[in-house]
């Protein structure tokens, strides 16, 4: 494995017991670096090897359409676990509580957790590595160039970001070998969780999504395999366009870790296809998804708008006392009451769908921005809605997105206007220029 794949949060003695694998952000048995890394020091000290999730009630404003997706794919997850005779362990609580005390239970000889750079992720771990004694690994197993490895610094951009990617992108965009099946295990009497149970101390608010979206690794491979055969040719021209299906649909199976981006990658680059089409496809998936990582892991302040660069700050300042022509309240956003349909159809697909498309979610932040009273309350708006609706939400492309559409973060100043100053500005007529607006608002405004 790599050996810039992984790094040691923790020095420790390590005991003989099994090592763990402490599943969180990657959820899924396959092409899973952080599983893979367990494993292998487990074969090499002849250790047995133990799979667990700390599953918590509350996860940034995460309701029933999420747990119930995350939960489907665990129990997929548990499954195929179970053919490699390595035992799976789901535990209700805050990580800090019950994993040390789990770690001693078992009496655990090492700790492996895969890398998340969102704050309450990186509280969780140093809350944990303060329970325990053995020594702490972190394997960025949802980048392809782990987020350390690419830069030791924030980026600017796409930009200053792409070419640091580029040069080390062969070191890393390899095929993944296979998981073993863990020798010397044997699952006694293990009857596997009691999914239902699991579910009763989450959120029961919130409708379900529609069954289109199907949880799981097995789901989220088929969702790949339909794009490169129908999708990836014409990505290049019809991702912009919310009335064609031009997209992957693969963010939700990304988020979950449910698929790996290595995986997609290494398909992608393999399949046939127009190279413009792979080549625009590649830059979202490889650039774009790993400038979020490093916005997130770099920049403490990601979700606040202490956070955006100094110019964007600068500018929202000399314009906080422009009029606004609408201000509308945090309900009317959240049913999409606002006065203008293009807004409301996307909002409402969001909550119907739990998906909007790539495109109009700029607009639709940009509108937050515009027809609130300051660029906190459009900040928090945006961000509530993004992590309460998108199936896909809670992540740091999430805060990076909305960064870029409120703050300015990886753009560049332009022409001054009222409410935005120079951050870009984006409008209905912009949208018309696009595509067909008034057919996606009869699609999907109820
Ligand atoms: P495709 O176009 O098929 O792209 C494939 C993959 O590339 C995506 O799944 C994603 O992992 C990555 N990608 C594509 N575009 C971007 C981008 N602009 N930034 C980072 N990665 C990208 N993405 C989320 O995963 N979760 C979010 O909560 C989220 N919120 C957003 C909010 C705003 C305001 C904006 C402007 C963008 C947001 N995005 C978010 C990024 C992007 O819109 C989605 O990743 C994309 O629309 C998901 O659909 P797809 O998988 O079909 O995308
Ligand atoms: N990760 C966990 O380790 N435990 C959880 O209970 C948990 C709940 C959860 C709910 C919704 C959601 O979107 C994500 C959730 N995650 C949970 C985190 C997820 O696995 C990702 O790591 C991050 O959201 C993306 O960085």
């Amino acid at each position: 494995m790599h050996p810039e794949r992984y790094r040691l949060l923790r020095q420790g003695l390590p005991g003989e017991g099994p090592v763990l694998y402490w599943m969180s952000r990657d959820q899924r048995t396959r092409d899973n670096w952080a599983l893979l890394f367990a494993q292998e020091r487990a074969l090499q000290t002849k250790a047995p090897l133990q799979v667990v999730f700390c599953l918590v009630p509350e996860f940034l404003q995460a309701n029933r359409r999420h747990y119930a997706f995350m939960l489907q794919g665990l129990r997929e997850v548990e499954r195929a676990l179970a053919a490699k005779a390595i035992p799976f362990q789901l535990l209700p609580g805050e990580p800090a509580e019950v994993l040390p005390r789990y770690m001693q239970q078992i009496r655990a000889g090492c700790l492996v957790a895969d890398f998340d750079p969102l704050q309450i992720k990186r509280l969780w771990k140093s809350r944990v590595a303060e329970g325990i004694e053995v020594p702490f690994y972190e394997v960025d197993a949802h980048n392809i160039v782990p987020c350390w490895a690419a830069s030791p610094k924030q980026e600017y951009g796409a930009y200053t970001l792409r070419p640091k990617i580029q040069r080390r992108l062969f070191e890393f965009l390899e095929d993944f070998p296979p998981l073993k099946k863990h020798p010397g295990h044997y699952l006694e009497g293990t009857g596997g969780t009691d999914w239902a149970a699991a579910l009763k101390p989450l959120p029961q608010a919130g409708e379900l999504l529609p069954a289109a979206t199907r949880p799981g690794e097995k789901a989220a491979a088929q969702v790949l395999g339909r794009f490169i055969e129908t999708g990836l040719a014409a990505y290049d021209h019809s991702r912009n366009d919310p009335l064609q299906d031009g997209q992957s649909r693969l963010s939700p199976y990304l988020h979950f870790g449910q698929i790996s981006a290595q995986r997609v990658a290494w398909e992608v680059q393999r399949a046939a296809g127009p190279v413009d089409s792979k080549k625009a496809f590649l830059e979202e998936l490889i650039v774009r998804r790993e400038l979020s990582d490093n916005f997130c892991f770099y920049n403490p302040r990601y979700d606040r708008v202490e956070g955006f660069p100094d110019w964007a700050k600068k500018t929202l300042d000399q314009h906080r006392k422009d009029p606004r022509d609408y201000l509308y309240r945090f309900d009317q956003w959240e049913r999409g009451a606002t006065h203008d349909d293009l807004w409301n159809a996307a909002q409402q697909e969001m909550v119907r769908t739990g998906k909007m498309h790539g495109y109009l979610r700029m607009y639709w932040a940009k509108k937050i921005l515009e027809w609130t009273a300051a660029p906190e309350e459009a900040l928090e708006t945006a961000i509530a809605l993004n992590d309460r609706y998108e199936l896909d939400g809670r992540d740091p492309n999430g805060y990076a997105g909305i960064a870029w559409s409120l703050g300015g973060v990886h753009d560049r100043p332009w022409g001054e206007r009222k409410v935005f100053g120079k951050i870009r500005y984006m409008s209905y007529n912009g949208c018309k220029g696009k595509f067909d607006v008034k057919a996606y608002i009869s699609r999907h405004l109820a």
